[in-house]
């Protein structure tokens, strides 16, 4: 059996796949046929759209992406013979940037088989360990051996993940004698809307500087937060949602089989709620906070607190002193006092040391002093934890599950006392995160991924760059659905951040007048008093909704009515 090929010494036999310990369902999806869609199984040409502009700021866009802003998305259509497909091999390189998302195996596989089967010839260097593995050119050389064990498997683990950022002058430079030293034609920048962002600089970075290097991004996160009009859904969030579907089903039923305790379950989703919102609609729990909705309507602390305890205290009445509450993991930063707080802290923690004396405090605002203060000192401790390399607090390690048990808790001892709440109320605390992240992609997620990654070899292939590989029409048969690559410039807007403007590409928020929002809002009050309880049960592959598309892609792509 031919081995990879990896820079850096032998693979770590203890980090490398053992398929004679895969469990029989791990073994059955090595072998499950991926179903191409059609335009991708013939001949092709690509045709290019008209020109693209910006999500906003056009002109500072337009003034950060000399080489790119403007250009066209290109799609692909049926050719009536391959004499208008390019030809030749190429060399390129694929990294996968931030947390996992099941199906970044299959856009690997994705590219990887359509190099071998349309550019013959063609190498596939996999950068190990995320963006740094550009910068220190750390790669290990795809084979067809190398490949199988993680086709359908979830993980990133056949060339691992990072969070670093090329960013410096330096770190670019890097980048270029890498891309220059493996005589790269191309580079898949398989990540969130900041990695994504990153692949565009260095696009334009390749432009400017005559490589012959391109760069095309793909849009993977579990948070369901990189997407628009032509890139409909990012991979991962169909998964990770199933996945944590399961667990709250099964929570629902513990719940009502003992009849003794709240759930309060926290969802991954860092900055957007749309995990949350789409376990809600798979699942109907008896509350489910949605942060875009307490930001929209600047909710305090105490008003979700109040939210929650009024529900709690309606059901006791009616003797359900149980229930299953979904809270997405960013609520805290969608709370206006919040905010303001991790602000401050942003700013404290950029130039002070934070040390026991406390004297870093004194810097606060009194408004935000007091709220520091009121914080459990658990939260205290967690909102000063150290920033993410894009700066973000880390809201995976903040547990505003367990702050809102103590809150609730306060304040139903308060309505107890004044004669208000007869219940009793037992909290149970849980965090659904890590355990979605990395299950073997469902029957969408799978092919989706791999009609991403074959996409991508197809952009690079037709010589594009600084697109993202796109995949639409998702509510159709595979057949049908599109295929194209969308400029990233067109995502993109600007911040102002230490003076300068930086690019970003916008997240995607929950909308509120959105479609699954709207159908989450028409049920919410019958969910809080009767228990509507939905159990999906585990991911199938075969029979019974092993193809069904979850519910957010249906109701915004108006397959179904809201
Ligand atoms: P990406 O945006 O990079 O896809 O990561 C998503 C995510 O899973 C968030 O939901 C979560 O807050 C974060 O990663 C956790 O980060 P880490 O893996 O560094 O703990």
């Amino acid at each position: 059996m031919a081995t990879a090929v990896a820079n850096g010494g032998a693979k770590d036999p203890a980090t490398t796949r053992v398929m004679s310990v895969y469990s029989e369902v791990q073994t059955s999806r090595l072998n499950h046929t991926l179903p191409l869609p059609s335009v991708l199984r013939a001949p092709y040409a690509m045709t290019d759209g008209p020109p693209s502009s910006a999500a906003g700021n056009p002109d500072e866009i337009a003034k950060l992406f000399p080489h790119l802003f403007g250009q066209p998305s290109a799609k692909l259509v049926p050719a009536s013979d391959s004499s208008a497909a390019p030809s030749g091999p190429l060399k390129i390189g694929v990294v996968l940037s931030g947390g996992q998302a099941p199906g970044g195996h299959n856009v690997i596989a994705g590219i990887f088989d359509y190099l071998q089967q349309k550019a013959k010839g063609s190498t596939v260097y996999g950068f190990k360990g995320g963006p740094a593995g550009i910068m220190k050119c750390k790669y290990v050389e795809l084979t067809p051996e190398f490949v199988y064990p993680f086709r359908n498997q979830g993980g990133f683990d056949m060339i691992c993940s990072g969070r670093d950022k090329i960013e410096t002058p330096q770190q670019f430079k890097e980048a270029e004698e890498t891309a220059v030293k493996l005589d790269l034609d191309g580079l898949v920048v398989i990540g969130g809307d900041d990695s994504n962002t990153n692949a565009c600089l260095l696009a334009e970075y390749c432009r400017s500087k005559n490589m012959k290097t391109r760069v095309i991004g793909c849009p993977k996160t579990i948070d369901g937060d990189l997407k628009c009009k032509e890139v409909p859904a990012s991979f991962g969030f169909d998964t990770a949602c199933k996945i944590f579907s399961e667990m709250i089903g099964n929570v629902m039923v513990d719940a009502r089989s003992t009849g003794k305790y709240y759930h309060f379950v926290r969802l991954m989703g860092r900055a957007a709620s749309h995990i949350t919102l789409e376990c809600a609609l798979q699942t109907h729990p008896n509350i489910a906070i949605i942060g875009e909705e307490v930001a929209t309507k600047k909710q305090t602390l105490k008003n979700v607190t109040d939210y929650i305890t009024d529900i709690i205290c309606k059901r006791a009445e009616l003797g359900y002193n149980y229930g299953v509450i979904l809270i997405p993991e960013g609520l805290i930063d969608f709370i206006p006092e919040v905010q303001t707080l991790i602000s401050e802290l942003n700013e404290i923690l950029a130039h002070d040391v934070v040390d026991e004396a406390g004297v870093w405090k004194q810097k606060l605002q009194p408004e935000c002093q007091k709220l520091f203060d009121f914080l459990p000192q658990a939260i205290q401790e967690q909102l000063l934890l150290e920033r993410d390399p894009h700066g973000n607090v880390q809201v995976a390690k903040i547990e505003t599950e367990k702050m809102l048990i103590s809150m609730v808790e306060t304040e139903l001892e308060k309505r107890k006392a004044e004669g208000k709440y007869a219940g009793h109320f037992k909290g149970q605390s849980h965090f659904f995160g890590y355990e979605g992240r990395c299950g073997m992609p469902t029957n969408f997620d799978a092919s989706y991924c791999y009609a991403l990654g074959y996409a991508a070899g197809a952009l690079l292939h037709c010589g594009r760059t600084g697109l993202i590989s796109s995949v639409g029409n998702l509510c159709a048969p595979v057949e049908e659905w599109t295929v194209g690559g969308t400029a990233l410039t067109s995502l993109m807007d600007v911040e102002r951040r230490h003076g300068k403007f930086k690019p970003v590409i916008k997240k995607a928020m929950v909308e509120l007048d959105g479609a699954p929002f709207k159908k989450f809002a028409s049920m919410r009050d019958e969910w809080a008093i009767k228990n509507r309880y939905i159990s999906p049960g585990p991911i199938q592959f075969m029979g019974p909704g092993a193809n069904d598309v979850n519910h957010t892609l249906l109701l915004e792509l108006g397959a179904v009515q809201a």
